[in-house]
């Protein structure tokens, strides 16, 4: 679960932002605007049913993840700059070289995300014939009855109707991820492979498989069912996903202002289908707009790019520049904890 809490502040560090400003007082943190975020997609499922098994191999000595002093996240923060964000080592930050690492970061939670979901399915290896239909080649997949025994408990794969509200909601769970499936599986065998698997954990990362993600994102949050979502559906939804930001008395104000200004494209004060899809899949370059917000926010001489005493002084700002490592324990079952950045 902590790899996760990382991968959604990193997701929302990776949002939106709006173009060509270059205002000399910075914003709150709060103010950020929301990218899209899941609120009830099968993607929690699996992870409750990841960390129901995590935590019973850990047991009670399950301690939380430590929390840095601000002295501790400078100190981090610069080593991540100097060796892993500054390349040309000239002690300056420029947007391709903030954009480069986020994109790498980003990289990161997904893939690790998707190879921890992939080993817990076990997949199994099938031979396939190669393209070229001589050599029969070896292919790991998960099947869809796989998935499906892996993830849900045995009463809800069990033909009728649902006899508890929970079972209902499982059973359209189930729905919703079969849909995701059929959506994923590129070659239509009823297996995925692994990179038909990261589609299908991650459809919004994909222009060719996010229209599920579009879909599921309608079906959350659209609530009187007219195709489009209003400002007032809009922000239910960021409420019931956010954390503790929207305490902050701006949050609002400046949700409303990004869905204004930003996400409604045609100014009729709702979301259409176009205008969810530029917001859950955008077509823009996430990495890039969020180097230029940061530069923004911290470049205090103006010359477009940052110093490292810019990220210093401004080092809450940068807390999303941290690889996940420096925010989780070890975690043994981790099996990409070795990768190179
Ligand atoms: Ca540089
Ligand atoms: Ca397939
Ligand atoms: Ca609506
Ligand atoms: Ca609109």
């Amino acid at each position: 679960m902590k790899l996760l809490i990382v991968s959604c502040l990193l997701v929302a560090a990776l949002a939106d932002t709006q173009s060509g400003s270059s205002t000399t007082s910075a914003p709150k943190p709060s103010d950020k605007p929301q990218s899209f975020q899941h609120q009830s997609s099968l993607k929690d499922s699996t992870n409750q049913h990841l960390d129901a098994k995590k935590d019973s191999s850990e047991g009670a000595s399950n301690e939380e993840y430590r929390q840095l002093n601000a002295e501790e996240v400078k100190q981090l923060l610069l080593k991540v700059v100097d060796e892993n964000i500054d390349k040309d080592r000239n002690a300056l930050i420029v947007a391709d070289e903030l954009k480069e690492w986020l994109r790498v970061l980003q990289e990161k939670v997904i893939q690790d995300n998707v190879n921890r979901q992939w080993v817990y399915y076990h997949p199994q290896t099938e031979e396939v014939l190669s393209w070229e239909g001589y050599y029969p080649e070896q292919k790991q997949v998960v099947s869809w009855e796989r998935y499906l025994n892996y993830t849900y408990p045995d009463e809800a794969l069990k033909e009728g109707e649902p006899t508890t509200p929970e079972m209902k909601e499982i059973k359209d769970m189930i729905r919703r991820a079969e849909r995701r499936w059929k959506n994923a599986d590129m070659d239509g065998d009823g297996s995925l492979s692994k990179e038909e698997f990261r589609d299908f954990i991650h459809p919004e990362e994909s222009q060719r498989a996010g229209g599920v993600a579009v879909t599921e994102a309608m079906e959350d949050m659209d609530q009187d069912k007219n195709n489009e979502v209003s400002l007032e559906e809009y922000m239910t939804h960021l409420k019931k996903v956010s954390g503790e930001e929207k305490e902050d008395p701006n949050w609002a104000a400046a949700q409303q202002g990004h869905f204004t200004n930003f996400l409604d494209k045609n100014k009729d004060g709702s979301l259409n289908e176009a205008e969810m899809r530029e917001w859950v899949v955008p077509t823009y370059d996430r990495s890039e707009a969020e180097a230029w917000r940061l530069i923004s926010i911290a470049d205090q001489d103006q010359d477009s790019m940052l110093s490292r005493k810019d990220i210093e002084d401004y080092h809450e700002y940068f807390l999303t520049l941290l690889p996940p490592e420096y925010w989780v324990q070890e975690d043994p079952t981790e099996s990409s904890r070795h990768d190179e950045f």
